[in-house]
């Protein structure tokens, strides 16, 4: 049975990969983060008692910022495979906070490369990286094409794809980066825009909102199913040799149009309901992403399978479903959907 260990399996794409191994038949061990709150809820429906001989789900405590227990547990876990998922990774938040972003979604990166090489476990080691890297390069971007960061997420995660690409040369360590272009899902964090367009059309449409704030509606980027992605995860570390792959859908739209068509979907003209707010445009703004996922399409043999249309029915689906369960707590009296009084 292979093993493997996936930093940020708590997060949209961590909750997906978690599914696909465990059909694989894998064992899988997650970092998580202590919280006052619960924030296991997108792995939930996986979770097996393990005082069942077949559970093979384990979830660690532990914090990428800390490299002496990220050290412990590879060492004890001794992982056939390592997913390094987790992050800072909402772009708008690491102009707020710019160190934190740099020492989690950066550091945290090298941190776990060190953790491997000092252990010296045999393993394969993903590293989430991210189209943002791209920033102000012209469209198609491709693994060839030249890194112009626009964020201190941005710029954290170009420290991360080349502290990767090196330890692969000095320490010759299995390491891969998936240059991951925006990829969406009904798990996909409220505060991203496209999350943010379906779950607040649906709560419109239902009566439990009126307007909706958004920033820069003209930015264009290339959406994919979160789903599909996680497969060229599980790709990438399936090969002989460790390479860099752009994983993208080849299609880019723009966040109007994304709007438009989800307010068409529920009968609604976006232009009644879409607000801007000021609040929510960036320092500095990546404008267009358009992915050249042909690498990948030759080497990997991916290909994503879910289209834009198909993703957006698909979330604002999932989000009418839970705005319904809202609307009914709120027509059996329970404000705001909850009980808290
Ligand atoms: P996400 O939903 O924001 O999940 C981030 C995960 O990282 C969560 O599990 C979070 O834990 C964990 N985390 C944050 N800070 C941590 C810390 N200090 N220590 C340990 N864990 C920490 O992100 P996602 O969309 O699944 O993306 C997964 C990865 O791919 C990220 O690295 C992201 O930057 C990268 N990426 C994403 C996309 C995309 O379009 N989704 C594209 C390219 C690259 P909590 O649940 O406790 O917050
Ligand atoms: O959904 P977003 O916040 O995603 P962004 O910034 O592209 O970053 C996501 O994709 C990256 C891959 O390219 C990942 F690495 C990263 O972790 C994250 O998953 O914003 C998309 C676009 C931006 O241009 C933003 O300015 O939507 C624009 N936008 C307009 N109004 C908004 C809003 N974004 C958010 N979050 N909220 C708004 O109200």
């Amino acid at each position: 049975m292979k093993r493997a260990f996936i930093t940020g399996i708590t997060g949209q794409d961590g909750s997906y990969l978690a599914e696909l191994l465990l059909g694989k038949g894998y064992e899988i061990h997650g970092l998580i983060r202590r919280s006052s709150t619960f924030n296991t809820g997108r792995i939930d429906h996986l979770y097996q008692d393990l005082h069942n001989p077949e559970a093979r789900m384990y979830l660690h405590y532990g914090d990428l910022s800390v490299s002496g227990q990220l050290m412990d547990l590879l060492h004890d876990i001794r992982p056939d495979e390592v997913y390094h998922l987790g992050a800072q990774s909402h772009v708008r938040v690491s102009f707020d906070m710019p160190e934190y972003t740099g020492d989690v979604t950066g550091l945290g990166t090298l941190r776990l490369l060190e953790a491997i090489r000092k252990t010296g476990i045999k393993t394969k080691f993903y590293q989430a990286s991210s189209s943002e890297m791209f920033g102000a390069a012209p469209p198609p971007q491709s693994e060839e094409t030249p890194f112009e960061p626009q964020s201190p997420y941005a710029a954290a995660k170009v420290y991360a794809y080349y502290i990767v690409r090196n330890y692969r040369k000095a320490y010759n360590i299995y390491a891969c980066n998936g240059i991951l272009f925006n990829h969406e899902a009904p798990r996909r964090g409220e505060t991203f825009v496209t999350r943010k367009i379906t779950r607040a059309a649906t709560r419109i449409k239902l009566g439990l909102q009126e307007k909706l704030y958004l920033g820069n509606l003209e930015a264009k980027r290339d959406w994919g199913f979160a789903g599909d992605f996680v497969e060229a995860m599980w790709l990438m570390l399936q090969q002989d040799e460790p390479d860099d792959f752009v994983i993208a859908t080849g299609e880019t739209h723009s966040v109007r149009e994304f709007a438009e068509k989800v307010f068409q979907k529920l009968d609604l003209d976006y232009k009644e309901y879409v607000a801007i707010d000021q609040r929510y445009f960036r320092p500095a703004e990546v404008d267009v992403l358009l992915g050249d996922a042909a690498k990948a399409r030759k080497k990997l043999k991916w290909e994503p399978k879910v289209s834009f249309d198909q993703l957006i029915n698909m979330m604002v689906e999932a989000d009418m479903e839970m705005a319904r369960k809202e609307k009914t707590l709120i027509d059996a009296g329970f404000e705001n959907g909850s009980n808290r009084g």
